[in-house]
């Protein structure tokens, strides 16, 4: 037998030293390793040579990627999945082959450094003993129930054996990925070390596991842990608080965390071998469910927009080092504390008064406190990003930025001042762009020296939470200045969609509809709380009403007058929203909206809202109704914008509307759900609407077309 280099599709190992076999793991002509059929195989080959050669007394296991482990289980081999009893075959076979690397005769320690996820963790789990890089690049978890599925091959019953089975929930139900600190901390990985090392320490533990030496493990925890999961009595305390939070947060539209409860806690009642048959059979169930199939195409969208810069042939991006935000309120510092946190770049703020700056340069450091309490940067970290942010009354500071983002009032007359202003100040190279969510760019570019250098970039509220980034291009803006903002927002960690310059752009232009008919029902008397506990149940994280609430009455007023302006009648606001304005009841920010507001706590609807608006609760719309208002409102304005080129494809579409508001992932966005429902059944419906609502509900064009030939979004 030759000790290798041993070649084959993805493996490779040799004898370091006479007896640890190094196997490495580079799938060939893919950037990310990941586990499908031919892998199996090659995993099963590798270990059958390794059995056989009788100088290898362990074996220590790396990847051959620069920044990732392995990614999990090939997606796009489960996608192609047609029947149940193919996908529980597939995940009796990972299964399989998992049982054969822990019951491997001679030890198996892992050098994990980078993504560690899904199957690949899953794998990580069966081997002997687990050495993780102390890498930001380095995070493990197991993701699979963002996808729709469960942790497949033996995830489920191999993470509660090894960390206790609360904090194995609190991963596999949420989908969590941790950073390597974590997973050390909860006992995921035996040791954390320097990358530097990562092989060295890797080798010396599969060579002294070869000596007979164990690791011990000890749960963390102490008695409340024993109590709670070291007996079936706590146990099931534990899984009956973990079901009725799923469900809370669920509300019954995703399978996939349930059913991984039950596989774990089927798995530690009745033994690791039920465990696994239980697991495979729920994993093929969820395999080829739609709400899997509309969780996986969000994932891919969401890949192919991390290298799709909006336009044909885009230019490298200029670099940003320094950045200046105008602004210093609530979107300003959070434009600010986002940039230095995800993306280290030096920031200058500046506003009208120094008070005003001191409260913006406060929140900002804010979101690096944050980061600092979850342990997401460590104390050194923070002292160095904190020392990246400071401001001013002036433009001071401003001379050297590549890039700046307005967050001012939004009204043209001021956007276009504070414009001027920067242009006077900064050098010609500058990229200028305005944080509006209405007004379009090529109105505040009137008045600019420098047209081509000015854009839109669009964040949502809070910047630090909020995963969407809308850019937007004016007909004159120059191709570089677009890749450069696409580039940036993606340092800042958004998912970026660039959308045609039209007021409202995409994210309100198909929101407005929706809160205005949440206006006219309240208007008719519906409930506050009907409105928004019907909205949560089809699947938004919040109703219409806390929404407006959140976004504050007076921006949204702004917004929806915007949106007359430019639409007309269609667009006309709700009459009930006005009086919220006057009455100075603006939302959570000003301690009083539709909701009173204790404490920063969300409270009990406030009923002075109904004599405000001159109607009071009157049950007379039914629920279905009211969805279907308020849903189809929103699907028919999505189809006019599409039809204008508003978004380049129904993915950017629908990625941006989940992103941007939470519309419910499991209906796969506005034009999934649009094409699920078929046109021609919305055109019925909104013309039934149409008739006895008026005209704002006629169908669009785009609608009426797809209704007649059978057309869909995608096709
Ligand atoms: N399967 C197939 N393709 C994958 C993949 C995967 N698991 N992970 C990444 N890719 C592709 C991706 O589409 C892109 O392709 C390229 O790799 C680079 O990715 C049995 C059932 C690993 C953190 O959910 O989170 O295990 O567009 O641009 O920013 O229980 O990709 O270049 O052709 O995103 O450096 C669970 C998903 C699977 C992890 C890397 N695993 N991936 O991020 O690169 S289910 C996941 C990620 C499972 C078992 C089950 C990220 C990443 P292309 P990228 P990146």
């Amino acid at each position: 037998m030759p000790p290798g280099p041993a070649v084959r599709a993805a493996l490779t190992w040799e004898l370091a030293d006479g007896a640890v076999a190094v196997v490495t793991f580079d799938l060939q002509n893919e950037s990310v390793n990941k586990i499908s059929r031919t892998v199996k195989d090659d995993v099963l080959a590798t270990l059958a040579a390794l059995e056989g050669d009788r100088a290898v007394q362990a074996v220590a296991f790396f990847s051959g990627k620069r920044d990732n482990f392995i990614a999990g289980a090939d997606i796009e081999e489960f996608v192609r999945l047609t029947t149940a009893a193919e996908a529980e075959r597939l995940s009796a076979d990972g299964q399989e082959l998992l049982e054969r690397v822990a019951r491997f005769p001679k030890p198996i320690a892992v050098g994990i450094h980078g993504a560690c996820l899904g199957g690949g963790l899953e794998f990580a789990l069966a081997c002997h003993y687990r050495v993780a890089s102390d890498h930001a690049k380095t995070q493990l978890g197991l993701p699979e129930v963002q996808l729709g599925i469960l942790p497949g091959a033996g995830g489920c019953q191999r993470l509660p054996r090894l960390i206790g089975a609360r904090a194995a929930l609190d991963i596999i139900l949420a989908g969590k990925v941790e950073p390597a600190q974590k997973a050390f901390r909860v006992g995921i990985v035996d040791e954390l070390v320097h990358p530097a090392i990562l092989r060295d320490v890797t080798l010396d533990a599969a060579r002294r596991l070869a000596g007979g030496w164990r690791p011990r493990r000890k749960r963390p925890g102490g008695v409340v842990a024993w109590l709670l999961d070291g007996n079936p009595l706590g146990r099931r305390v534990v899984f009956r608080a973990a079901r009725k939070q799923v469900l809370r947060q669920t509300r019954g539209h995703y399978p996939a965390p349930l059913a991984a409860l039950e596989a774990v806690e089927h798995g530690l009642r009745h033994g690791i071998r039920a465990g696994l048959k239980r697991e495979a059979q729920l994993f093929a169930q969820l395999a080829v469910s739609d709400v899997s199939r509309k969780l996986v195409q969000i994932f891919f969208a969401t890949t192919a927009l991390k290298k799709d810069f909006g336009i044909p042939n885009p230019p490298a991006p200029g670099e940003v080092r320094r950045l200046g935000v105008v602004g210093a309120g609530f979107m300003g510092s959070g434009i600010a504390g986002t940039a230095i946190a995800q993306a280290g770049v030096d920031v200058r703020m500046k506003d009208a008064d120094l008070p005003r700056v001191a409260k913006g340069l406060a929140a900002a450091r804010e979101i690096l406190d944050d980061r600092l309490k979850r342990r997401r940067i460590t104390k050194y970290e923070h002292a160095r990003l904190v020392a990246l942010l400071s401001g001013g009354a002036d433009y001071a500071g401003f001379g050297g930025a590549e890039l700046v983002i307005e967050a001012v009032f939004e009204d043209l007359a001021v956007k276009q001042q504070v414009l001027r202003e920067v242009e006077e100040t900064t050098r010609p190279g500058l990229v200028f762009a305005s944080n509006t969510s209405t007004i379009p760019i090529h109105r505040i570019a009137e008045v600019a020296a420098r047209p081509e250098r000015v854009i839109g970039m669009h964040f949502f509220s809070p910047v630090a939470r909020m995963p969407l980034l809308e850019v937007i291009p004016s007909a004159r803006t120059s191709p570089g200045v677009v890749s450069t903002a696409v580039a940036f927002g993606r340092r800042m960690g958004k998912t970026a969609i660039v959308v045609k310059d039209s007021p409202g752009f995409w994210i309100n232009r198909i929101l407005t509809p929706y809160m205005n008919e949440a206006g006219y029902l309240l208007a008719e008397g519906v409930a506050i709380e009907e409105l928004d506990g019907l909205m949560a149940e089809w699947g938004f994280p919040v109703g219409p009403i806390t929404l407006l609430d959140e976004v504050g009455m007076d921006v949204a007023e702004k917004v929806a007058g915007v949106m007359h302006a430019a639409f007309g009648e269609r667009l006309a606001p709700a009459p009930a929203f006005a009086a919220m304005v006057k009455s100075g009841r603006l939302g959570r920010k000003a301690g009083k909206g539709f909701y009173k507001y204790a404490g920063g706590k969300k409270a009990a609807v406030d009923a002075g809202v109904y004599d405000l608006i001159g109607v009071h609760p009157n049950g007379g719309t039914r629920p279905a109704e009211i969805i279907q208002r308020l849903v189809l409102m929103m699907l028919n304005e999505a189809a006019r914008a599409v039809a204008e080129g508003i978004v380049r494809t129904p993915r950017d579409g629908d990625i941006g509307a989940i992103f941007g508001f939470g519309f419910p992932p499991f209906r796969g966005g506005p034009l999934r759900h649009a094409d699920d429902l078929g046109a021609a059944r919305i055109v019925g419906e909104l013309e039934r609407l149409a008739e006895r609502y008026g005209p704002r509900f006629a169908p669009s064009e785009a609608l009426r077309d797809r209704a007649a030939d059978g057309g869909k979004f995608y096709p």
